[in-house]
């Protein structure tokens, strides 16, 4: 049995283009350090397996470009190095956001002191055994890598199982299936159904901001994205949750979502509670005097504490309201 953390797509580093002259540090790059800080069984909440976790999985785009300022890497470094003492194995693989073909791709500048195991191969080869907790395991993983042709080629060949261990597969891209509209980034193509017939236990996968979970060939096998805890901008999808996963050979994974820790993060709303135009046909006709009230809603804004991010949006509402008021009352 094995308990994993499955992120992806944290986008440390990211910096809102609204924030100017900002010097605070984002919420958003103290992310890993409050998960480090929740998978201690100190602080991991009761009843859940968070403390107990075996493996972390970290699916791609875990800095949101390819060079982060330095004092980021060398925190981000720290912080895996807190969770390897913890007892946890940690399995980085490099996304299309932080693509390992720059010469100054931070994998590459790292590389060498790069805690736990960095996946730098641009192919898919046998299963690479691997040691979690002292049990052995096989690893199906690659990175996308511009600098040889095969990384833009549809990858629909996934080596075969070696034994019966337990196989995981890590990867960053997007699922492909014949209905599929041609994709111009720069990053994986993967053969949805050639990689739910692989019969890996587990397949971790990255890019994709919406939490997704399919069903592979055998009952024990899972396929699952994540999706992006803390979005960067008002329509990038994200689940604000973290997916625990527990797998046995042969047997149905166990999934657990778990709140993110960051201290200060309100829940924000996903797409699913978004107004629809119906709840908001309903909330204008609760206006006692009709037109009288121009309702004003702030949607997918990551709530903050941070005073340069609160003073902005205040002077953008002021600007806007101003701009509606000159235009409306005469
Ligand atoms: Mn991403």
């Amino acid at each position: 049995m094995l308990r994993i953390l499955h992120l992806a797509d944290l986008h440390l580093g990211y910096r809102s283009p609204n924030l100017y002259g900002s010097t605070e540090p984002e919420p958003r790059d103290t992310l890993l350090e409050a998960i480090a800080a929740y998978l201690n069984p100190q602080n991991a909440p009761a009843g859940s397996g968070a403390g107990k976790t075996d493996l972390l999985l970290i699916a791609g785009d875990l800095f949101d470009s390819h060079n982060p300022e330095a004092a980021l890497v060398r925190r981000t470094m720290n912080t895996i190095k807190r969770i390897q003492d913890l007892g946890l194995a940690v399995i980085t693989v490099p996304g299309n956001h932080d693509e390992l073909s720059y010469r100054d791709s931070v994998y590459r500048r790292y590389e060498k002191e790069w805690p736990g195991l960095l996946v730098s191969t641009p192919r898919m080869e046998a299963p690479m055994p691997y040691a979690v907790q002292g049990k052995r395991i096989f690893l199906v993983s690659m990175a996308y890598d511009a600098r040889y042709p095969t990384a833009n080629e549809l990858q629909s060949y996934f080596p075969k199982r070696s034994s019966e261990a337990l196989h995981i597969c890590l990867l960053h891209g997007a699922l492909w299936d014949e209905t599929s509209p041609p994709v111009n980034q720069r990053t994986l193509l993967l053969h949805r159904e050639a990689l739910l017939e692989s019969g890996y236990d587990y397949i971790a996968l990255g890019h994709l901001h919406q939490p997704l979970e399919l069903q592979g060939d055998n009952p024990g096998c899972l396929l699952a994205y994540p999706g992006m805890i803390l979005q960067r901008h008002a329509h990038d999808p994200h689940a604000g949750k973290l997916l625990w996963v527990e797998i046995e050979r042969g047997l149905a994974p166990k999934r657990e979502w778990l709140p993110c820790p960051l201290p200060g993060l309100e829940a924000t709303p996903t797409s699913e509670e978004a107004l629809t135009d119906a709840a908001i046909l309903a909330l204008s006709q609760e206006d006692t005097i009709p037109g009288a009230l121009a309702r004003c809603y702030l949607r997918d804004l990551v709530s903050t504490n941070s005073t340069v991010r609160r003073k902005y949006l205040l002077s953008s509402l002021t600007t806007a309201i101003d701009a509606y008021n000159a235009n409306t009352v005469s």
